[in-house]
């Protein structure tokens, strides 16, 4: 039984052989990440003091403006990943394509893949919000010792065997899951050491927060208007409270801990939502189940979508499992 202030790497080993792969490779993946965290938190934190923040000068497939943190933390985590010859395959919001690692021993022994945001928000930056990383990991499916190919990326997300984020917040948190509930972990920043601050991390089945960006109003569907309309009529424990920050990890971290729901709909502006299915929803939607909530894509499970491409968009809604299935109500019955 894992208690508070045990270390990430303490938790780590106590909680290896309860992973059904044991085989130690997960762990030092998990640990990998833990490492990148703590260089990547490094240059967050000192983003208004250096030259590293405005844009990189390019754009990235999605024809945003990269950041240099974003090219920075893409770097320091895929170099972390790659540099320990733990992974066969990294996916990431901010490579076109995805990467084939060609293990030290050629025969690509590694059997994990990892698909990655490495900075979630990353237009708050230059205005010193919160912003996040996350990540989603795989088994692979093609065979071992061969390079991987878009098969092992385009899994569904039922098939995750981890999933987690990191928050560069008030302070830096790593919250994770192996299958076996979420668990979250608070750097000690003058020893560089995460501690478990919060185990066992479960949705309140209802909350009265809900997160979606309200400028888009007029595009989203009806079913989404009328739900937006049901938050805020006063009735019962309505109005709920409104809270958009703008950057996914903080909304789902704080709706996590009080009770909320985020919603990225599709629009007319959008067709399929803004959200990647791959390296954003699917991670997060595991840890919302993971931790009793509920993510969705109005319609559908996320974690049961079959996904067709890289970085296709879908539309999300996740959180409090009783407001996402009213949410989901009102977007049947529109
Ligand atoms: P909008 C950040 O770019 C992000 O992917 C999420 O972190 C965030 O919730 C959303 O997009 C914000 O998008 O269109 O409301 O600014």
């Amino acid at each position: 039984m894992s208690q508070k202030n045990q270390t990430l790497g303490e938790f780590i080993i106590e909680n290896q052989s309860a992973f059904k792969y044991t085989s130690g490779e997960l762990s030092r993946l998990i640990n990998s990440i833990r490492l990148a965290a703590k260089v990547v938190n490094h240059e967050v934190n000192k983003a208004g003091l250096v030259d590293i923040i405005g844009t990189a000068g390019d754009t990235n497939i999605q024809g945003e403006d990269q950041q240099k943190l974003d090219v920075y933390a893409n770097n320091k985590f895929i170099q972390t990943m790659t540099k320990r010859n733990i992974v066969c395959g990294i996916a990431s919001e901010e490579e076109d394509d995805f990467i084939s690692i060609n293990s030290q021993d050629e025969n690509h022994q590694n059997k994990y893949i990892v698909l990655i945001d490495p900075l979630d928000g990353s237009s708050n930056i230059d205005v010193n919000v919160s912003v996040g990383t996350i990540f989603s990991i795989y088994r692979r499916v093609t065979p071992v010792g061969t390079p991987v190919t878009i098969d092992d990326f385009l899994q569904k997300g039922n098939q995750q065997v981890a999933a987690g984020y990191i928050i560069y917040g008030t302070s830096t948190m790593i919250v994770y899951t192996t299958g076996d509930g979420v668990n979250g972990f608070t750097l000690n920043p003058a020893i560089g050491t995460f501690y478990l601050s919060h185990p066992d991390m479960q949705f309140p089945e209802d909350g009265k927060i809900y997160s979606v960006n309200e400028g888009n109003y007029i595009h989203f569907p009806q079913g989404i208007k009328n739900y937006i309309k049901y938050c805020q009529m006063e009735e019962g424990d309505r109005p709920y409270t409104s809270r958009y920050i703008g950057s996914l990890v903080s909304d789902f971290h704080r709706n996590m801990i009080k009770g909320g729901i985020y919603m990225y709909p599709k629009s007319s502006k959008a067709s399929n939502g803004k959200l990647r299915l791959l390296y954003e929803c699917n991670p997060m939607a595991f840890l919302a189940e993971q931790a009793n909530g509920k993510a969705s894509d109005g319609f559908n499970r996320i974690m049961d979508i079959e996904p067709t491409e890289l970085h296709q968009r879908v539309p999300f809604i996740c959180g409090s499992k009783n407001m996402v299935e009213k949410a989901e109500e009102f977007m049947r019955n529109a």
